[in-house]
């Protein structure tokens, strides 16, 4: 039962497994057959970074990018799939090294608006409309190294740019609290959704929370993505799980806090999501010490744990509780949510 919802991971999902303090400890798999996992694994889009979809773009010229992507989108339409979103990968050029758009270098901003466009043409040969801001290196390591009030609105500026480059696009923010960086601006959907508002076409501007990234900054998942539902602004999520304040860990959905996973897929049901058409992406990674040929289990299992969890949902008790509410026992409700979740 996929109830109506349809999945997307993104390429990086299915990596290498190298971390900060060691190095890869399994084979590349390349794109081609990446692409060739997503259907058996029950997923329908791909999430592209514009270098995923056209790799040393930097090299090339735009009408060479548009070409490429446009190869690109024929290889996915191939195994019946589609696009979700693209996302500048700025974080990972020496032009990004200080961040792009928030960069104190006006040079290394102007960079960042180019390559902010080619992303976007890159969407539209894809045809898709989604453009994905994870910005990751946009904040400071050291306060005092950036003017953050100059910084947001350069932000804003070239979120504007992009939005006036082309009048259909969306733009999803999806806020992170921290890392790289060591504090981020637009730490959460609510700094997100406050500069939608300002720019110049807000309905346009909306986010992508991502269930980790929430949780770093201390915050309920579930209540996050209800704040951005209630104004019709979740245009995306990255489900996946995170035990405690830590590094970013992409744990499989609900590995960490079943429960927490229970209110996230709760609150999407709630706002009909699926009838939005939006994918329920999962960005999760597999364990460092998963072998080679089942480095892939983490992302079917995300999604059977999001369908488990439907099936709780849909299957809810809610008569009982909405007793248990009027009532204000709130530990009959508790226990009702926990009984549930057990199964009896
Ligand atoms: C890292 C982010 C990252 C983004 C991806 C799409 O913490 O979650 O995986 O989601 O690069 O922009
Ligand atoms: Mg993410």
């Amino acid at each position: 039962m996929a109830g109506d919802y349809r999945f997307s991971f993104g390429p990086w999902n299915i990596h290498e497994g190298a971390d900060p303090f060691g190095p890869t400890v399994r084979p590349s798999i390349s794109f081609a057959r990446k692409l060739k996992m997503y259907k058996k694994l029950g997923f329908d889009a791909v999430q592209f970074h514009d270098d995923d979809a056209v790799p040393d773009m930097e090299k090339l010229t735009p009408a060479k990018i548009r070409k490429e992507a446009a190869a690109m989108k024929k290889m996915i339409a191939s195994e019946g799939l589609v696009a979700e979103f693209v996302a500048p990968r700025l974080w990972e050029h020496p032009q990004g090294i200080d961040g792009g758009f928030t960069a104190n270098d006006p040079a290394c901003r102007k960079w960042a608006n180019e390559r902010a466009k080619r992303c976007i043409d890159i969407a539209n040969a894809l045809d898709t409309r989604l453009i994905v801001l994870w910005l990751a290196r946009e904040g400071t390591y050291i306060r005092e190294s950036k003017n953050a009030i100059e910084a947001y609105r350069w932000l804003l500026e070239s979120i504007n740019a992009m939005l006036e480059y082309d009048d259909k696009i969306e733009i999803a923010i999806e806020p992170k609290p921290n890392e790289p960086t060591d504090m981020a601006y637009v730490p959460t959907i609510g700094h997100a959704l406050a500069m939608a508002q300002h720019s110049v076409d807000p309905k346009r501007v909306g986010g992508l929370i991502e269930t980790a990234h929430a949780l770093l900054a201390g915050l309920d998942p579930s209540d996050e993505m209800a704040f951005a539902l209630s104004m019709g602004k979740l245009f995306s999520v990255h489900l996946n799980d995170q035990n405690g304040l830590k590094f970013d860990q992409d744990k499989s959905f609900g590995a960490a806090n079943l429960r927490g996973a229970f209110n996230q897929v709760r609150v999407l049901e709630l706002a009909d999501y699926p009838s939005t058409g939006r994918f329920v992406g999962l960005d999760v990674k597999a364990m460092r010490t998963q072998k080679a040929d089942v480095a892939h289990k983490h992302l079917a299992n995300s999604r059977a744990v999001f369908l488990r969890l439907l099936e709780k949902v849909r299957t809810f008790p809610n008569e009982i509780a909405q007793d248990c509410i009027a009532a204000r026992d709130y530990e009959a409700l508790e226990m009702l949510v926990l009984e549930h979740l057990m199964g009896s």
